[in-house]
């Protein structure tokens, strides 16, 4: 290794012979007094077949090497050793092997420091590196700042996953107004999420008060209502459409959802133009998927309206249950004929050849009483009726 130093001192002082520099840029010019047999040797060995140091050389290798890395240069020449000789050096300064150099004074090599600082185990730095103090500072605290950036949007992204995660759970446990806490919620529109990325929102009106509350409204006409005309295609009866704070479907995919998730009953409410009421309850409600065309399954039948979707069990040509649902652009009913729904321009429902009973159909007031209107034939016969409204909820005797 001390090799190498030789090396470094002969460079240095060359070029110092010949261009009249300093080896210390100037800085300790006095004091240095350059004393090197290895200047002669390099001005000898020009003029042999040995490795020759050019000036360039020097000052693109060796020169630039030292003064950017901040290498240690002797300022004596170190008693009872001999000169390396120049082919020992390769012409190269291996860096690794030079920082390896540093303070060896048990080679009888004394260095003097470029910028000489109070070092206790007597270290020499180069000047850049001392420039770190300041420098270390500044790094750390950049260090810092962006730790704490990282650290804080860290906290935002926990943050926003806690809330996704309670929104998932909502949308899991919360499907309809039965969810809902019974004790505290008032009737009203609610909206509901029918799948677990919030893309599937549905709005309905919760009654929260018949019959001990938690019912789902999935269908509504209101007294002297035409604010939503039910003569809709099949995807519209699919997906639903009107509004809650009027008059809607909540649509047949949704029907499904909730009746396949839990046992449902039904609760249909009527009231005709002279003021009456009733209303029809079935214990078991469900819609099969759309593949099976959401076909009606009802049963338990009980309340003051009468039967008019499974007709008592006594199935016939007019029987919802156990039918698929038709739309004008859909034709699932049992009519080889017609079309019930395009046909008398009655909506969707449930037709068979066609129904005893049709809640969405056009809203008429009173008139003639030909069935092509609100109907629920086991009560009114073909009278028009003035509202209606079908709501669901889990069933309470499963
Ligand atoms: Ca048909």
């Amino acid at each position: 290794m001390a090799n190498i130093f030789w090396l470094l001192l002969a460079v240095t002082l060359g070029l110092d012979g010949s261009k009249g520099r300093t080896l210390d840029g100037g800085r300790k010019a006095s004091s240095f007094k350059p004393q090197h047999p290895m200047e002669a040797t390099v001005k000898d060995d020009q003029n042999t077949a040995g490795p020759v140091f050019g000036l360039n050389d020097i000052q693109t290798h060796d020169i630039d090497k030292d003064e950017g890395n901040g290498r240690i240069i002797p300022t004596a020449e170190p008693p009872n050793s001999d000169p390396p000789a120049v082919e020992e050096s390769n012409n190269v300064v291996d860096e690794d092997s030079a920082e390896e150099e540093q303070p060896v004074g048990d080679e009888g090599v004394s260095y003097e420091r470029l910028d000489p600082e109070p070092e206790g185990n007597n270290v020499a730095f180069d000047v850049d590196v001392f420039q770190g103090d300041s420098d270390l500072v500044v790094i750390m605290r950049r260090m810092y700042e962006s730790l704490t950036k990282r650290l804080n949007s860290l906290k935002s992204r926990v943050t926003s996953v806690e809330q996704t995660a309670r929104d998932i759970l909502a949308r899991l446990t919360v499907m309809d107004c039965s969810d809902l806490k019974q004790d505290t919620s008032r009737s009203g529109i609610y909206t509901f999420h029918m799948d677990h990325n919030g893309k599937r929102p549905v709005s309905v009106v919760c009654d929260m008060e018949t019959d001990g509350g938690g019912w789902t409204v999935v269908q509504r006409r209101l007294p002297h209502s035409k604010a939503v005309d039910f003569d809709r295609e099949w995807h519209d009866y699919k997906v639903g459409f009107g509004h809650a704070s009027t008059d809607y479907w909540a649509g047949l995919e949704n029907l499904y959802i909730w009746t396949n998730s839990r046992q449902y009953e039904l609760r249909i409410h009527l009231s005709d133009f002279a003021g009456d009421t009733a209303y029809a309850l079935y214990d078991r409600f469900y819609v099969e998927g759309e593949d099976e065309g959401y076909r009606l399954h009802v049963s338990g039948y009980s309340g003051t309206a009468g039967d008019s979707l499974g007709n008592e069990g006594k199935s016939d040509n007019f029987t919802a249950n156990g039918m698929m649902f038709t739309a004008h652009d859909e034709d699932h009913d049992t009519s080889h004929e017609i079309n019930c729904a395009k046909y008398w321009k009655i909506g969707g429902w449930w037709f068979n050849r066609c129904s005893w009973a049709n809640l969405n159909g056009p809203y008429k007031e009173q008139g003639e009483g030909d069935g092509i209107g609100i109907n629920w034939h086991m009560w009114r016969n073909k009278e028009y009726l003035r509202s209606s409204t079908m709501m669901i909820r889990p069933s309470r005797n499963p």
